[in-house]
């Protein structure tokens, strides 16, 4: 099914009046407005192509109905997105979830649709039906080198089904650890993994990044072997300079700070990516601003700052992966990851809003108030129409979610592909 141009103009007409008086108010203020909207209507989100169906946990999975079930209908279901919003513009993989038949056939699909494809993300966390030996303690880590040996080639054919896609990253996240103290002897496991990532690294082609993601804890309870942005910063620094860190906001210890961390990494040059969600716990996967939405803006705000300010280069710019790994029980995925790239651009919009050169003076002067003052200022604005403008000028909906639910998307889908099917993921 097709959200044709024709149809969302004519669902903008009935928001278009609430809409200008909505940005009248709030473009008053601002001096460079043209490039603020072009920033955020250039700003491009990809969709994991994991999180279109249901996200269960390990007690239940709850569908809601024509999940699609191939390549093509998650394809299909991004472009609904981006149809409306104009910000998800881009598709990540996980390989062997979503192989491939055809990439020429899947490339032109996605291209009718305007998306391309974002990193490439490997899978070494599950065996395979197929696969001689298992993950059960560890892969690229392995203490046998067989199974390493599989996990390198496993990675390398995941660059390769990228290479013919049009992707220009590899997003490697192991789930390689230990649950129990003395089962893994750190020094080893850490030198296995970085021999292994070598070979990977080796693999590259000359325009492509590896992003290596670190996560806290889980499926492994009492070691990672790439835990946190200190580990992965040691393999990608001593990589080279196509490796990168991934940042996914759920994968840290409760209450770290993730803007200092974000700061740090651009200062170094070796922030790659990010993989967007929020938490409350731990590797929630919830939906992009719901729990904690004044963290986003304070990394946002670091984004600005190292990238934007720091290097000259809007977000949108291609130079790093922006993607959204969320999936859930309770929501219809595609509404759920409306919600999701709202927030970013909300938050996006918010964080060009700081004005810096009075927050540098605040902080010269150890004016911690209005630092604060300043920082809070941005935060408490209403960005929203700013985020609607852009859209608008993108052809985009003004009231995604509402267009979404009047035009009935969902239940045409489930006419279409019907109520029990089941995506591949998690
Ligand atoms: C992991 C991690 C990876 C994602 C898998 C499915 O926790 O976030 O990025 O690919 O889950
Ligand atoms: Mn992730
Ligand atoms: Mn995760």
């Amino acid at each position: 099914m097709l959200l044709n141009k024709e149809l969302i103009e004519e669902n903008n007409n009935s928001y278009l009046a609430n809409h200008k008086r909505n940005y009248e108010y709030i473009a008053g203020g601002i001096n460079n407005l043209d490039d603020l909207i072009k920033k955020l209507a250039d700003f491009q989100i990809a969709i994991p192509s994991w999180a279109l169906g249901t996200g269960g946990t390990r007690f239940g999975r709850f569908s809601g109905g024509s999940e699609p079930c191939n390549l093509e209908q998650k394809i299909e279901d991004i472009g609904l997105l981006h149809a409306l919003n104009k910000s998800s513009g881009a598709i990540s993989l996980h390989i062997p979830w979503d192989i491939p038949a055809n990439a020429n056939a899947i490339k032109k699909l996605a291209a009718e649709h305007g998306l391309k494809f974002d990193a490439v993300n490997s899978n070494t966390f599950q065996d395979q039906p197929d696969q001689p030996f298992s993950y059960k303690f560890g892969s690229l880590q392995h203490v046998d080198k067989a199974v390493r040996q599989q996990a390198i080639e496993h990675n390398i054919e995941v660059i390769k089904q990228g290479e013919a896609l049009g992707s220009k990253a590899l997003t490697v996240w192991l789930a390689d650890g230990s649950c129990f103290p003395g089962q893994l002897n750190f020094r080893k496991a850490w030198q296995n993994t970085y021999d292994s990532l070598q070979q990977i690294y080796a693999a590259l082609p000359a325009d492509w990044k590896v992003f290596v993601e670190y996560k806290a804890f889980e499926p492994n309870f009492y070691s990672m072997s790439v835990g946190d942005w200190g580990q992965s910063y040691l393999y990608t620094s001593k990589l080279g300079p196509k490796a990168y860190t991934l940042v996914d906001l759920g994968h840290h210890l409760p209450n770290a700070n993730i803007e200092q961390i974000v700061a740090l990494l651009l200062m170094e040059g070796k922030l790659g990516g990010f993989h967007f969600n929020d938490s409350k716990y731990g590797d929630d996967d919830l939906t992009v601003g719901s729990i904690k939405p004044y963290q986003l803006f304070l990394i946002f705000n670091e984004l600005v700052e190292g990238i934007e300010i720091e290097k000259n280069t809007p977000l949108g710019a291609g130079a790093f992966g922006w993607m959204i790994d969320a999936s859930h029980n309770v929501k219809d995925p595609l509404e759920d990851l409306l919600q999701s790239v709202e927030a970013i651009m909300i938050t996006y919009a918010q964080a060009l809003l700081v004005d810096r050169k009075k927050l540098a003076e605040a902080q010269n002067n150890n004016d911690v108030v209005s630092a604060q003052e300043i920082l809070q200022q941005a935060f408490r604005t209403d960005a929203r129409a700013l985020v609607a403008e852009a859209r608008l000028v993108a052809g985009g909906a003004l009231n995604p979610l509402a267009v979404y639910r009047s035009e009935k998307v969902r239940e045409q889908l489930i006419k279409e592909r019907g109520i029990k099917t089941v995506a591949t993921g998690l």
